[in-house]
């Protein structure tokens, strides 16, 4: 994570078109320049220099927008365009998003803020913006066809409300929905309390991402938007493992994590090492009588979860999806399974007759992060990440909460890998070992001999290939 913020002045190369609605003429006289960000680095939280104060989050590889204020309205400008986002080191992607990265900037406002928001289209087909989860007059709600004329290229349109709800929200195109998402386009929006709410606790961090999916192929860089199930890229931000950046917190602090999904399933996140509440969704604070503790919540799609726990434990907590193909990167074959069949050397004689041939490892896919194999340009290994102890064979919905006793208030730069206390890490036994005593019964007695089959059957678990569901990997 770097301190350092890439402005670039993108002004007079907007023409203002403005929306039929009853902004006011002075407003109008001029647009803030837009604010574009060329780096996928997480940025250190916006600490707000006009309007009400309150406690900025941290967008995971990514950045909040700054506004201007206007005789007391705060301007946005977001530009809908082509953008280069990495997704991790060694793998960029052609995606559309919003001043200069996909997802676009996060949006913090305070609840009662009047929040004027130009929009400006600089991609090759028309848009719109819808404030998902926002109380607002209908036509500003961004639905294209419905709510308002779509935002045509070189257009730009704007909204204009008042936060009324504070809480946790997102922002995505209504327009050609299902290319523009796939594509990359959305954002995170947060509106903060005015003042102490009794739902809503004061935390010392809050992080935020949403959840998205690509179909890219090995060896290409514009994700194919017609997919529906079988995405090979599961992402934070646009970002995945070991491109995402971990979440740096303080021995003791409370800690908020706000989540949105806007991939085409659901999303199992699990944090290690600590049980969290589900504080809040898109619909608002959850009363404190109906919070339960997890260390799993479910994010269904379309939905935003906000969860709070005390990082009271030291230590890299794993972070991640639970769908175990959710924390895998790209495959773009039919891999067949290859357990138990030796195929060293062999490997690299078939890649030169098929260069796309990849197959499993024999003794499980574990070797299949250490396997030198041949790859096509701009893709990176299925499962990855060199950790302290060797590869963590991750990919993809995978990050890590590291908690440290002198982790600096204020302070988000990583710390590093947890230094283990002595006699604390799982560790080779050296001493005798006596046989496991198995069951005699193991086998099974308890099926009437007559529905048994006549012979024996074995059965060999094929995996992981994916044949239409839903994280599957190939398909291609
Ligand atoms: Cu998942």
């Amino acid at each position: 994570m770097t301190s350092r913020r890439d402005f670039f002045k993108g002004a007079g190369a907007v023409g203002a078109a403005v929306a039929a609605t009853a902004v006011s003429k002075v407003a109008m006289a001029a647009l803030p320049e837009p604010v574009i960000q060329t780096k996928p680095d997480t940025m250190p939280p916006l600490v707000p220099n006009s309007g009400r104060p309150y406690n900025p989050v941290v967008t995971l590889n990514g950045w909040t927008l700054p506004w201007r204020m206007n005789k007391g309205v705060k301007e946005f400008h977001l530009v809908a365009e082509p953008v280069v986002r990495e997704m991790a080191p060694g793998f960029k992607a052609h995606l559309w998003g919003y001043n200069g990265q996909s997802p676009g900037p996060t949006i913090e406002v305070v609840e009662g803020d009047r929040v004027r928001l130009f929009v400006t289209n600089r991609l090759p087909e028309h848009t719109s913006v819808h404030w998902h989860g926002q109380r607002l007059p209908n036509g500003m709600d961004g639905v294209s066809g419905l709510t308002q004329q779509s935002i045509q290229p070189g257009k730009t349109f704007v909204y204009e409300f008042v936060a009324r709800r504070p809480g946790t929200f997102m922002y995505h195109p209504h327009a050609d929905e299902m290319t523009q998402m796939a594509m990359g386009m959305m954002g995170f929006w947060i509106t903060h309390p005015k003042a102490k709410h009794p739902l809503i606790d004061e935390v010392n961090r809050d992080f935020c991402f949403l959840l998205n999916a690509y179909d890219i192929e090995p060896g290409s860089y514009t994700p194919k938007i017609m997919t529906m199930l079988n995405f090979n890229l599961w992402s934070w931000n646009s970002r995945i493992f070991p491109g995402i950046d971990s979440l740096n917190v303080r021995l003791g602090d409370k800690v908020r994590i706000r989540v949105g999904n806007l991939t085409m399933t659901n999303h199992p996140i699990h944090l290690h090492g600590h049980e969290f509440t589900v504080t809040g969704t898109d619909g608002g604070p959850v009363p404190k009588t109906a919070r339960w503790p997890e260390v799993t919540t479910d994010i269904a799609v379309g939905q935003m979860r906000q969860v709070e726990f005390v990082a009271d434990e030291e230590g890299d907590w794993a972070f991640h999806c639970h769908k175990s193909h959710h924390t895998m990167n790209a495959m773009g074959h039919d891999v067949p399974t290859m357990i138990g069949i030796d195929h060293r050397g062999v490997a690299k004689q078939i890649t030169n007759l098929i260069p796309d041939y990849m197959v499993m490892g024999e003794r499980g896919m574990a070797d299949m992060a250490e396997m030198e194999m041949p790859l096509p340009d701009n893709t990176i290994p299925m499962m990855t990440g060199a950790g302290p102890f060797g590869s963590v064979e991750m990919g993809g919905m995978f990050s890590m909460v590291k908690v440290r006793r002198d982790q600096k208030a204020g302070d988000y730069t990583d710390p590093g890998w947890y230094k283990h206390p002595e006699g604390t890490v799982a560790f080779d036994w050296t001493g005798s070992l006596a046989e496991p005593a198995r069951f005699k019964s193991e086998g099974g007695q308890s099926m009437p001999l007559a529905n048994k089959a006549q012979k024996e059957i074995e059965v060999q678990v094929r995996k992981p290939t994916g044949q239409g569901g839903q994280g599957g990997h190939s398909g291609h």
